[in-house]
């Protein structure tokens, strides 16, 4: 019995001599070939936190050691969706010396370092065996909002642990929106004079990705347009307003109600794309991961075709700077070609019955109280989503599921979930138009059960919007203890039983504690502090 989250795959049978030990003591951490020393010290670091509980339990132990070790794995399956990074199997071996880490790769190496990791922080015992891991899914994301709840870069850099020690390898940046653009960028100083002084310098974004990539996360940087570009506006006044439907039936004003809504920028005009251009260049050029997503998302009441030119610019731009393109679903209605990647949100609207729990747009609507006339018009308006999926399956696309009624941490906490002494931390965190749902629902998510063909998924992301975000730990505790169920569903490829993940997730409170992390000590589990 282990607490690793993700769960690890097939265990080998126990080595011969099983026998357990308490995985408090001393523990070093060492490469046996110096090709992985630079491995080895990010892990020391890592592990750093941790250390000294487990060093004062056994003052007088040997140190064991965590040895990561070049080995290639024969036979290792490949993954679905989109390679983000080298080959991520490994194999992990656990007896009375230590815990060996073996893989092909570097990135390999590093992913059972952090099952390694895992396995002495929880707490549980430590029984002789080894094991094959791998991951079903290649692109394992977490999208965060800092253009609406600001972090420091260094704080960034706590987020990108914990992506880390979960397998998840992407670090998705939504970097401007109306609220802020937060990236500075070389010669367009505008963009964040404009603004509220909050933004990655362009050395901090570099420290920061060199940081990620040490842990084998690529950063995914967002620059969401032709809607949500408000901090441009305010950085560039004057650009044109993208000509608007003739016929909206008052949508602008209606969503309006509900969120911040600003004339999207219209890319058929000269001006604005060459500024899109520039902008574009300089995220490309400064990115060292193969992606740049371009947003595209609630360009609310935007004529159908100065949206399909914007889309296509937006593409056709990423391309020109050597990246590959990403979009939000709402781009699929221009059309899709095979290979666009496309990331998925707006489920919920497909399932014809509305859904079982109410978590749906109807249910959204309900939490709302709007008049059955708005609703009406609301229905109207999200009509089209339900048609999307099915498009970019049949176009040849490639969708990154990032499905809101499941992996969406911006969620509220569910009221049962919250223990009365963290009432008052969590009482705004979240969307109140979404209802809260308890965790044994988001843990049964099933990624294969959208029935996508294989080669068509391009991967799973967590999306953490900032509306509701002040601070690092309000963004931990919306974040913690959810995500560990959507890296499990990305790694493992489907969700566990209940009662075995729970079993699991209640040792987990304390590695966040030690590292610093505010979360939430959610009702239905049971929290174990001790050394198990
Ligand atoms: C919709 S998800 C948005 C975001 C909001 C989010 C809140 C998406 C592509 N757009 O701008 O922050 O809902 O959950």
């Amino acid at each position: 019995m282990n607490s690793v989250i993700p769960r690890l795959a097939a265990p080998s049978p126990e080595a011969s001599g099983a026998g357990t030990r308490p995985a408090a003591g001393v523990w070093a951490v060492r490469a046996a070939d110096p090709s992985l020393e630079a491995v080895a010290e990010t892990v020391r670091a890592l592990l750093a936190p941790h250390l000294p509980r487990v060093t004062a339990a056994d003052p007088s132990g040997a140190p064991r050691a965590i040895v990561l070790v070049h080995e290639e794995i024969p036979h290792a399956p490949v993954p679905l969706g989109l390679a983000v990074a080298d080959a991520e199997h490994y194999r992990i071996r656990v007896d009375a010396t230590g815990i060996t880490c073996r893989a092909g790769t570097a990135a390999g190496v590093f992913r059972a370092a952090t099952t390694a990791i895992q396995l002495i922080t929880t707490g549980a015992d430590l029984t002789d065996r080894e094991v094959a891991d791998g991951p079903r899914h290649a692109w394992r994301g977490l999208l965060v909002d800092p253009a609406r709840g600001f972090v420091t870069a260094e704080e960034l850099r706590r987020v990108v642990d914990v992506a880390a020690l979960y397998k998840l390898n992407v670090l998705h940046l939504h970097l401007s929106d109306n609220e802020g653009w937060r990236l500075e960028l070389p010669g367009l100083p505008e963009l964040t004079a404009a603004g509220d002084g909050r933004f990655y310098t362009v050395q901090e974004y570099r420290d920061l990705q060199a940081y990620a990539t040490a842990r084998f996360v690529t950063l995914v940087p967002e620059i969401d347009l032709p809607g949500h570009c408000g901090a441009l506006r305010a950085a560039f006044p004057g650009l044109p307003e993208a000509p608007m439907a003739e016929e909206d039936g008052g949508i602008v004003e209606l969503l309006g109600n509900f969120m911040t809504l600003t004339p999207p920028v219209d890319l058929e005009d000269d001006g604005t794309a060459r500024l899109v251009e520039r902008i574009i260049e300089q995220v490309c050029a400064l990115t060292d991961g193969g992606f740049v997503h371009v947003g595209a998302d609630e360009a609310v009441g935007m004529c159908h075709r100065n949206y399909a030119a914007a889309v296509a610019r937006l593409r056709e731009t990423v391309r020109k700077f050597g990246k590959q393109p990403i979009a939000w679903q709402e781009a699929s209605r221009t059309g899709v070609e095979p290979g666009d990647v496309v990331q998925y949100w707006l489920d919920g609207f497909e399932r014809g019955d509305g859904g079982s729990d109410g978590d749906d747009n109807e249910g959204t609507m309900a939490a709302l109280g709007l008049s059955p006339e708005t609703a009406d018009r609301l229905r109207a308006y999200f009509a089209p989503v339900a048609e999307d999926l099915a498009r970019i399956v049949r176009g040849g696309g490639r969708v990154l599921l990032s499905p809101r009624t499941s992996v969406y941490l911006d969620r509220p906490y569910a009221a049962s979930s919250v223990p009365e002494e963290q009432r008052d931390t969590t009482a705004n965190l979240g969307l109140a138009a979404y209802p809260g749902r308890p965790l044994a629902d988001l843990a049964a998510w099933d990624p294969a059960a959208l029935g996508i063909p294989d080669d068509q998924v391009a991967g799973i992301e967590a999306a953490l919007w900032g509306e509701t975000i002040d601070g690092i730990d309000d963004l931990t505790m919306l974040l913690l203890p959810r995500l560990p169920a959507v890296a499990e569903a990305a790694w493992s490829g489907g969700p566990a039983p209940w009662d075995d993940y729970r079993g699991r997730l209640a040792r987990h409170g304390r590695l966040w504690s030690e590292r610093g992390l505010a979360y939430l000590a959610a009702r239905e589990i049971d929290w174990q502090a001790g050394d198990g």
